[in-house]
């Protein structure tokens, strides 16, 4: 990995130096929001994918947690270029973390600081090299997604991801890539780390926010790309059953970008490889990243090199 230099409230602060008390808040209650955002090398240079959408999620699980930033959306965007420009990457994963230091000790995170930083390294395929092309086995996590008006589901935060973390781990140790959550009623939810979608005739569904998802930003973007294509999308609820019989199913995320699913509980999906609409959703979305084409104005250039 490399060791870029990490912006710290505002400073660039060497890797090995970018250290926090062990007293930091985040680290006993989960009190931080983050973003996984990517910068691609695209055929016309170094570009961030929906930069300010993503900055707008920071903000917006900032505030749901009541935690003043600091600094605009602007500053924080700027702030994410100059750490890019000064790693020298030209492609790049990107994670803005801003968390309660260390402060008074107790639950209450009110009166703790917040910190904001920003750190850039090289990352791959998230599901695995052949991944993209051949699609991940996958299983019903046994755990599901958080109750509605238990854990802001809207909001991107820390202690959001430990019941990711147990999904991802069973996942793993049941021999499956990735685990797919179920909300408290029973209904397709999300990866422990991706939306999902469902193709069957020819149509995408999708689960609501109300499912206790994180509304992704790749989600919105194959769904304006998708009804753009003249194809039909419909959020609403999926029965877990709806999965096994599904013509294809993919999943979407910054990490995973848009990786189909070959197998579910060891159901073959479809015809057991990438699906026809899923290829195309993905080929959209690779023409957007990797050649730099840009019909909805989603990338955000970076003068790196
Ligand atoms: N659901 C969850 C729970 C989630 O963590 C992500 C992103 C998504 C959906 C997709 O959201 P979006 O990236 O806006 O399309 N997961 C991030 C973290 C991965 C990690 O292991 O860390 C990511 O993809 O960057």
């Amino acid at each position: 990995m490399t060791k870029a230099d990490i912006w710290m409230n505002g400073e660039f602060v060497p890797f090995d130096d970018a250290n926090v008390h062990v007293l930091t808040h985040a680290m006993h209650y989960g009190t931080s929001v983050f973003e996984g955002i990517r910068c691609y090398k695209t055929d016309k240079g170094s570009a961030i994918f929906r930069h300010p959408e993503h900055m707008q999620r920071q903000i917006d699980s900032a505030r749901i947690y009541r935690m003043d930033l600091g600094y605009t959306r602007e500053e924080l965007e700027q702030a994410v270029i100059d750490t890019i420009v000064r790693s020298g990457l030209e492609a790049c994963y990107i994670r803005p973390l801003s968390y309660r230091a260390m402060g008074p000790m107790g639950v209450n995170p009110y009166n703790n600081p917040v910190h904001t930083i920003i750190a850039v390294w090289e990352w791959g395929a998230y599901l695995g090299p052949e991944a993209l092309e051949q699609g991940v086995d996958v299983h019903v996590a046994s755990w599901n997604r958080m109750a509605p008006n238990t854990f802001p589901s809207m909001a991107k935060a820390g202690g959001n991801y430990l019941n990711a973390g147990l999904v991802k781990m069973d996942a793993v140790l049941s021999g499956f890539t990735e685990g797919i959550m179920l909300s408290v009623d029973g209904h397709v939810a999300e990866g422990s780390g991706e939306n999902i979608f469902v193709v069957k005739d020819g149509v995408l569904y999708t689960a609501p926010v109300a499912t206790s998802i994180l509304p992704g930003i790749t989600r919105s973007s194959i769904v304006r790309m998708a009804k753009d294509m003249g194809l039909e999308v419909r959020e609403g609820l999926i029965p877990r059953e709806a999965l096994y019989i599904a013509d294809e199913v993919f999943f979407t995320g910054t990490a995973a970008e848009v990786t189909p699913v070959r197998t579910i509980d060891h159901h073959v999906i479809g015809k057991g490889r990438r699906g026809e609409i899923t290829e195309r959703m993905q080929t959209a979305y690779f023409d957007i990243v990797h050649r730099g084409n840009d019909p909805y104005g989603w990338l955000t250039m970076v003068p790196v090199g």
